[in-house]
Protein backbone atom coordinates (compact mmCIF):
# COMPACT_ATOMS: atom_id res chain seq x y z
CA UNK A 1 0.00 0.00 0.00
CA UNK A 2 1.00 3.19 -0.92
CA UNK A 3 -0.27 6.63 -1.34
CA UNK A 4 0.91 7.50 -4.84
CA UNK A 5 -2.42 6.64 -6.60
CA UNK A 6 -2.36 3.61 -8.73
CA UNK A 7 -5.02 1.02 -9.16
CA UNK A 8 -8.23 1.04 -7.82
CA UNK A 9 -10.93 -2.08 -8.54
CA UNK A 10 -14.59 -0.82 -7.75
CA UNK A 11 -16.17 -4.07 -6.78
CA UNK A 12 -19.99 -3.60 -7.41
CA UNK A 13 -22.57 -5.00 -5.21
CA UNK A 14 -25.92 -4.86 -5.73
CA UNK A 15 -26.99 -6.75 -3.09
CA UNK A 16 -29.74 -6.15 -0.50
CA UNK A 17 -30.41 -9.79 0.99
CA UNK A 18 -28.71 -8.12 4.46
CA UNK A 19 -32.00 -6.27 5.05
CA UNK A 20 -35.44 -5.78 3.82
CA UNK A 21 -35.82 -2.55 1.40
CA UNK A 22 -35.62 -3.34 -1.87
CA UNK A 23 -33.68 -0.69 -3.85
CA UNK A 24 -30.40 -1.02 -2.12
CA UNK A 25 -29.11 -3.16 -4.45
CA UNK A 26 -29.24 -0.63 -7.01
CA UNK A 27 -26.64 1.26 -5.22
CA UNK A 28 -23.50 0.59 -6.50
CA UNK A 29 -25.27 1.09 -10.21
CA UNK A 30 -26.23 4.77 -9.37
CA UNK A 31 -22.84 5.19 -7.79
CA UNK A 32 -20.89 4.00 -11.12
CA UNK A 33 -23.53 5.67 -13.58
CA UNK A 34 -22.77 9.12 -11.58
CA UNK A 35 -19.61 8.98 -12.87
CA UNK A 36 -17.21 7.89 -10.35
CA UNK A 37 -15.09 5.58 -12.73
CA UNK A 38 -13.79 8.74 -14.43
CA UNK A 39 -13.95 11.31 -11.26
CA UNK A 40 -11.12 8.44 -9.96
CA UNK A 41 -9.28 8.55 -13.28
CA UNK A 42 -8.73 12.29 -13.35
CA UNK A 43 -7.50 12.00 -9.93
CA UNK A 44 -5.05 9.51 -11.29
CA UNK A 45 -6.03 6.47 -10.66
CA UNK A 46 -6.16 3.43 -13.24
CA UNK A 47 -9.37 2.22 -12.43
CA UNK A 48 -10.55 -1.43 -12.96
CA UNK A 49 -14.07 -2.11 -13.49
CA UNK A 50 -15.65 -4.94 -15.12
CA UNK A 51 -18.98 -4.63 -14.34
CA UNK A 52 -21.25 -5.08 -11.55
CA UNK A 53 -21.53 -8.71 -9.67
CA UNK A 54 -24.77 -10.25 -10.32
CA UNK A 55 -24.72 -13.15 -8.01
CA UNK A 56 -27.42 -15.24 -10.37
CA UNK A 57 -25.02 -17.98 -10.13
CA UNK A 58 -24.88 -18.35 -6.39
CA UNK A 59 -29.23 -18.11 -6.60
CA UNK A 60 -29.06 -20.52 -8.96
CA UNK A 61 -26.64 -22.79 -7.24
CA UNK A 62 -28.76 -22.56 -4.43
CA UNK A 63 -32.39 -22.73 -5.42
CA UNK A 64 -31.40 -25.62 -7.45
CA UNK A 65 -29.56 -27.59 -5.11
CA UNK A 66 -32.25 -26.90 -2.77
CA UNK A 67 -33.55 -30.20 -0.77
CA UNK A 68 -36.31 -27.96 1.14
CA UNK A 69 -39.85 -28.82 -0.06
CA UNK A 70 -40.92 -25.43 -2.15
CA UNK A 71 -44.33 -25.66 -1.01
CA UNK A 72 -43.69 -26.03 2.67
CA UNK A 73 -44.51 -22.85 4.76
CA UNK A 74 -41.41 -21.50 6.17
CA UNK A 75 -41.48 -19.24 9.49
CA UNK A 76 -41.72 -15.90 7.89
CA UNK A 77 -43.30 -16.44 4.57
CA UNK A 78 -46.88 -15.10 5.92
CA UNK A 79 -46.68 -10.93 6.60
CA UNK A 80 -43.62 -10.39 4.70
CA UNK A 81 -43.75 -8.07 1.28
CA UNK A 82 -40.49 -6.87 1.15
CA UNK A 83 -37.37 -7.98 0.00
CA UNK A 84 -36.75 -10.27 3.32
CA UNK A 85 -39.62 -12.46 2.06
CA UNK A 86 -37.41 -15.71 2.36
CA UNK A 87 -36.69 -18.00 -0.83
CA UNK A 88 -38.02 -21.69 -0.43
CA UNK A 89 -34.92 -22.26 -1.05
CA UNK A 90 -33.76 -19.97 1.58
CA UNK A 91 -35.98 -20.21 4.81
CA UNK A 92 -34.84 -18.57 7.86
CA UNK A 93 -32.43 -20.00 10.39
CA UNK A 94 -33.65 -19.00 13.49
CA UNK A 95 -35.17 -15.58 13.03
CA UNK A 96 -31.74 -14.82 10.32
CA UNK A 97 -33.17 -13.74 7.28
CA UNK A 98 -31.83 -15.22 3.94
CA UNK A 99 -28.70 -16.79 5.83
CA UNK A 100 -27.86 -19.10 2.54
CA UNK A 101 -27.79 -16.01 0.05
CA UNK A 102 -25.90 -14.13 2.53
CA UNK A 103 -23.11 -16.39 3.63
CA UNK A 104 -22.41 -17.26 -0.55
CA UNK A 105 -22.61 -13.86 -1.81
CA UNK A 106 -20.21 -12.91 0.95
CA UNK A 107 -17.92 -15.44 0.44
CA UNK A 108 -17.92 -14.90 -3.36
CA UNK A 109 -17.08 -11.09 -2.44
CA UNK A 110 -14.27 -12.08 0.17
CA UNK A 111 -12.54 -13.90 -2.69
CA UNK A 112 -12.87 -11.28 -5.13
CA UNK A 113 -11.63 -8.51 -2.75
CA UNK A 114 -8.52 -10.60 -1.46
CA UNK A 115 -7.49 -11.29 -5.21
CA UNK A 116 -7.47 -7.97 -6.03
CA UNK A 117 -5.65 -6.96 -2.47
CA UNK A 118 -3.33 -9.63 -3.84
CA UNK A 119 -2.55 -7.99 -7.17
CA UNK A 120 -1.44 -5.06 -4.89
CA UNK A 121 -4.84 -2.95 -6.09
CA UNK A 122 -6.93 -1.37 -4.10
CA UNK A 123 -10.42 -2.98 -3.68
CA UNK A 124 -13.24 -0.41 -3.49
CA UNK A 125 -16.74 -2.51 -2.83
CA UNK A 126 -19.82 -0.58 -3.45
CA UNK A 127 -22.92 -1.80 -1.58
CA UNK A 128 -25.82 -2.99 -1.68
CA UNK A 129 -26.19 -3.59 2.60
CA UNK A 130 -23.49 -3.48 4.85
CA UNK A 131 -23.32 -7.76 5.13
CA UNK A 132 -21.47 -7.10 2.76
CA UNK A 133 -18.56 -6.41 4.92
CA UNK A 134 -18.03 -9.63 6.12
CA UNK A 135 -16.60 -10.24 2.38
CA UNK A 136 -14.57 -6.86 2.04
CA UNK A 137 -13.19 -7.38 5.53
CA UNK A 138 -12.39 -11.23 5.10
CA UNK A 139 -11.38 -10.54 1.98
CA UNK A 140 -8.40 -7.66 3.01
CA UNK A 141 -7.86 -9.33 5.92
CA UNK A 142 -6.78 -12.32 3.68
CA UNK A 143 -4.23 -10.08 1.75
CA UNK A 144 -3.46 -7.85 4.81
CA UNK A 145 -3.58 -10.07 8.14
CA UNK A 146 -2.46 -7.10 10.29
CA UNK A 147 -5.31 -4.78 8.76
CA UNK A 148 -7.18 -2.70 11.07
CA UNK A 149 -10.48 -1.48 10.24
CA UNK A 150 -12.48 1.57 10.94
CA UNK A 151 -16.49 1.28 10.67
CA UNK A 152 -17.80 4.17 10.03
CA UNK A 153 -21.92 4.01 10.85
CA UNK A 154 -24.65 5.24 13.16
CA UNK A 155 -25.10 1.44 13.71
CA UNK A 156 -22.89 -1.02 15.39
CA UNK A 157 -24.03 -3.96 13.24
CA UNK A 158 -22.50 -6.27 15.89
CA UNK A 159 -25.54 -8.48 16.82
CA UNK A 160 -24.77 -11.94 17.00
CA UNK A 161 -28.07 -14.60 16.34
CA UNK A 162 -28.68 -14.32 19.39
CA UNK A 163 -29.04 -10.70 20.23
CA UNK A 164 -30.59 -9.70 17.15
CA UNK A 165 -34.10 -8.79 16.98
CA UNK A 166 -35.00 -8.15 13.37
CA UNK A 167 -32.84 -10.89 12.16
CA UNK A 168 -31.82 -8.49 9.11
CA UNK A 169 -27.70 -10.08 8.77
CA UNK A 170 -26.54 -6.18 8.03
CA UNK A 171 -27.10 -5.78 11.77
CA UNK A 172 -24.86 -8.16 12.27
CA UNK A 173 -21.53 -8.66 9.99
CA UNK A 174 -18.65 -7.56 12.94
CA UNK A 175 -20.28 -10.63 15.10
CA UNK A 176 -19.49 -13.38 12.53
CA UNK A 177 -16.15 -11.32 11.23
CA UNK A 178 -15.02 -11.95 15.24
CA UNK A 179 -16.21 -15.53 15.46
CA UNK A 180 -18.50 -14.07 18.23
CA UNK A 181 -20.08 -16.63 20.60
CA UNK A 182 -23.81 -16.06 20.14
CA UNK A 183 -23.22 -17.48 16.57
CA UNK A 184 -22.17 -20.90 17.06
CA UNK A 185 -25.27 -21.51 19.08
CA UNK A 186 -27.09 -20.78 15.84
CA UNK A 187 -25.91 -22.93 13.40
CA UNK A 188 -25.44 -25.89 15.91
CA UNK A 189 -28.12 -28.18 14.80
CA UNK A 190 -27.94 -26.88 11.29
CA UNK A 191 -27.45 -30.70 9.39
CA UNK A 192 -24.99 -29.58 6.61
CA UNK A 193 -25.41 -31.76 3.59
CA UNK A 194 -23.29 -31.94 0.43
CA UNK A 195 -25.43 -29.22 -2.23
CA UNK A 196 -24.83 -25.49 -2.05
CA UNK A 197 -28.11 -25.05 -0.25
CA UNK A 198 -26.90 -27.11 2.56
CA UNK A 199 -23.58 -26.36 3.11
CA UNK A 200 -23.35 -24.63 7.18
CA UNK A 201 -24.05 -20.28 6.22
CA UNK A 202 -21.24 -18.46 7.30
CA UNK A 203 -18.76 -21.69 8.27
CA UNK A 204 -16.56 -20.24 6.04
CA UNK A 205 -15.91 -16.89 7.54
CA UNK A 206 -12.23 -17.16 9.68
CA UNK A 207 -12.44 -15.26 12.80
CA UNK A 208 -10.13 -12.68 11.63
CA UNK A 209 -10.89 -9.48 13.53
CA UNK A 210 -9.78 -9.18 16.47
CA UNK A 211 -11.97 -6.90 19.12
CA UNK A 212 -9.28 -4.62 19.19
CA UNK A 213 -8.55 -4.36 15.69
CA UNK A 214 -11.80 -2.39 14.64
CA UNK A 215 -12.99 1.27 15.66
CA UNK A 216 -16.24 2.97 15.35
CA UNK A 217 -17.08 6.25 14.15
CA UNK A 218 -20.64 8.09 14.34
CA UNK A 219 -22.33 5.42 16.02
CA UNK A 220 -25.82 6.92 17.61
CA UNK A 221 -28.38 4.04 17.13
CA UNK A 222 -26.76 0.58 19.34
CA UNK A 223 -29.34 -1.81 20.21
CA UNK A 224 -29.10 -2.99 24.13
CA UNK A 225 -27.27 -6.54 22.96
CA UNK A 226 -25.13 -4.49 21.02
CA UNK A 227 -23.90 -2.19 24.22
CA UNK A 228 -22.78 -5.18 26.25
CA UNK A 229 -20.96 -6.64 23.21
CA UNK A 230 -18.87 -4.00 22.70
CA UNK A 231 -18.21 -3.54 26.35
CA UNK A 232 -17.63 -7.08 27.03
CA UNK A 233 -14.89 -7.43 24.26
CA UNK A 234 -13.62 -3.72 25.42
CA UNK A 235 -13.82 -2.73 21.30
CA UNK A 236 -13.45 0.94 21.10
CA UNK A 237 -16.39 3.31 19.93
CA UNK A 238 -16.39 6.81 19.37
CA UNK A 239 -20.21 7.94 19.23
CA UNK A 240 -21.74 11.34 18.18
CA UNK A 241 -21.06 11.94 21.70
CA UNK A 242 -17.23 11.96 21.19
CA UNK A 243 -17.77 13.91 17.94
CA UNK A 244 -19.23 16.64 20.13
CA UNK A 245 -17.25 16.60 22.79
CA UNK A 246 -14.08 16.20 20.87
CA UNK A 247 -14.30 17.25 17.35
CA UNK A 248 -13.62 14.99 14.67
CA UNK A 249 -9.80 16.31 13.89
CA UNK A 250 -9.27 14.20 17.48
CA UNK A 251 -12.01 11.48 17.24
CA UNK A 252 -9.58 10.79 13.85
CA UNK A 253 -6.51 10.96 15.63
CA UNK A 254 -7.97 9.02 18.67
CA UNK A 255 -8.95 6.08 16.14
CA UNK A 256 -5.57 5.99 14.51
CA UNK A 257 -3.26 6.26 17.49
CA UNK A 258 -5.57 3.15 19.09
CA UNK A 259 -5.23 0.98 16.00
CA UNK A 260 -1.35 1.51 15.63
CA UNK A 261 -0.53 1.47 19.27
CA UNK A 262 1.37 -1.74 19.41
CA UNK A 263 2.05 -2.09 16.22
CA UNK A 264 5.36 -2.82 14.79
CA UNK A 265 6.53 -2.82 11.94
CA UNK A 266 9.49 -0.75 11.24
CA UNK A 267 8.90 2.62 12.46
CA UNK A 268 7.44 3.99 9.64
CA UNK A 269 5.06 1.71 8.04
CA UNK A 270 1.70 2.72 9.47
CA UNK A 271 -0.96 0.14 9.92
CA UNK A 272 -2.91 -1.07 7.32
CA UNK A 273 -6.61 0.54 7.26
CA UNK A 274 -9.44 -1.04 6.01
CA UNK A 275 -12.47 1.90 5.85
CA UNK A 276 -15.62 0.30 6.28
CA UNK A 277 -18.54 3.24 5.76
CA UNK A 278 -22.01 3.12 6.34
CA UNK A 279 -23.95 5.91 4.57
CA UNK A 280 -25.96 6.15 7.39
CA UNK A 281 -23.15 7.47 9.63
CA UNK A 282 -23.76 10.89 7.61
CA UNK A 283 -26.54 12.93 8.86
CA UNK A 284 -29.76 11.50 7.09
CA UNK A 285 -29.68 15.76 5.56
CA UNK A 286 -26.64 15.03 3.83
CA UNK A 287 -27.37 11.10 3.13
CA UNK A 288 -30.92 10.93 2.58
CA UNK A 289 -31.49 8.02 0.59
CA UNK A 290 -30.45 4.81 2.84
CA UNK A 291 -32.44 2.65 4.51
CA UNK A 292 -31.97 3.19 8.02
CA UNK A 293 -31.56 6.63 8.56
CA UNK A 294 -31.09 8.34 11.71
CA UNK A 295 -30.80 11.93 13.07
CA UNK A 296 -28.06 13.37 14.64
CA UNK A 297 -25.15 12.05 12.12
CA UNK A 298 -22.13 13.37 10.97
CA UNK A 299 -22.05 16.58 8.62
CA UNK A 300 -20.72 16.54 4.79
CA UNK A 301 -17.64 17.82 6.28
CA UNK A 302 -17.12 15.65 9.41
CA UNK A 303 -17.71 12.26 7.09
CA UNK A 304 -15.06 13.82 3.89
CA UNK A 305 -12.73 14.58 6.95
CA UNK A 306 -12.44 10.65 8.14
CA UNK A 307 -11.59 9.58 4.64
CA UNK A 308 -9.29 12.30 3.83
CA UNK A 309 -7.40 11.98 6.60
CA UNK A 310 -7.13 8.07 6.53
CA UNK A 311 -6.22 8.73 3.08
CA UNK A 312 -3.64 10.77 4.14
CA UNK A 313 -2.19 8.56 5.97
CA UNK A 314 -1.38 6.00 3.09
CA UNK A 315 -2.26 3.13 4.95
CA UNK A 316 -5.58 2.47 3.22
CA UNK A 317 -5.72 -1.13 1.45
CA UNK A 318 -9.57 -1.67 0.94
CA UNK A 319 -12.91 0.91 1.48
CA UNK A 320 -16.68 0.41 1.54
CA UNK A 321 -19.40 2.75 0.76
CA UNK A 322 -22.49 0.81 1.96
CA UNK A 323 -26.08 1.10 2.18
CA UNK A 324 -26.78 4.09 -0.37
CA UNK A 325 -30.64 2.97 -1.23
CA UNK A 326 -31.67 5.16 -4.39
CA UNK A 327 -35.04 3.86 -4.15
CA UNK A 328 -35.88 5.90 -1.18
CA UNK A 329 -36.97 9.81 -0.74
CA UNK A 330 -37.26 11.67 -3.60
CA UNK A 331 -34.83 12.64 -6.78
CA UNK A 332 -33.30 15.25 -5.11
CA UNK A 333 -32.53 13.19 -2.06
CA UNK A 334 -31.03 10.39 -4.17
CA UNK A 335 -29.07 12.68 -6.20
CA UNK A 336 -27.62 13.98 -3.73
CA UNK A 337 -26.84 10.76 -1.57
CA UNK A 338 -25.24 9.23 -4.83
CA UNK A 339 -23.13 12.20 -4.82
CA UNK A 340 -22.20 12.22 -1.46
CA UNK A 341 -20.90 8.92 -2.10
CA UNK A 342 -19.22 9.68 -4.71
CA UNK A 343 -17.41 12.58 -3.10
CA UNK A 344 -16.46 10.14 -0.05
CA UNK A 345 -14.65 7.55 -2.08
CA UNK A 346 -12.91 10.85 -4.31
CA UNK A 347 -11.54 12.07 -0.74
CA UNK A 348 -10.28 8.78 0.65
CA UNK A 349 -8.54 8.34 -2.62
CA UNK A 350 -6.77 11.47 -2.71
CA UNK A 351 -8.59 14.22 -3.61
CA UNK A 352 -7.53 17.58 -1.98
CA UNK A 353 -8.91 21.36 -2.19
CA UNK A 354 -5.35 22.74 -2.10
N1 LIG B 1 -29.32 -2.81 15.03
C1 LIG B 1 -30.44 -3.02 14.16
C2 LIG B 1 -30.51 -4.45 13.68
O1 LIG B 1 -29.73 -5.27 14.06
C3 LIG B 1 -30.40 -2.07 13.00
C4 LIG B 1 -29.24 -2.29 12.08
C5 LIG B 1 -29.34 -1.37 10.92
N2 LIG B 1 -28.15 -1.56 10.21
C6 LIG B 1 -27.71 -0.83 9.21
N3 LIG B 1 -26.43 -0.99 9.04
N4 LIG B 1 -28.32 -0.02 8.57
O2 LIG B 1 -25.61 -0.22 9.76
O3 LIG B 1 -31.36 -4.78 12.92
MN1 LIG C 1 -13.71 -7.37 -10.57
MN1 LIG D 1 -23.90 -0.53 8.65
MN1 LIG E 1 -25.93 1.84 9.56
Amino acid sequence: YLKAPRTASIVGCPFSGGQPKLGVDKGPIHLVEAGLVNQLEELGWNVKFDGHHQFEDIKYALSSSSSIDPSAPTASSAANDDASTSNHWDPPIGILKNPRLVSRVCEEVAKVVSGHAKNGELPVTLGGDHSLAMGTISGTLDAHPEAGVIWVDAHADINTAATTESGNIHGMPVSFLMGLDGNHQAFASFKPGPSPSSQTPFAWIKPVLKPSSIVYIGLRDVDAGEKKILKENKIKAFSMHDVDRYGIGRVVEMALEYLNGGYAQGDSKPRPIHLSFDVDALDPSVAPSTGTPVRGGLTFREGHYICERIWETGALVGLDIMEVNPSLEDDVSVKQTVAVGCSLVRSALGETLL
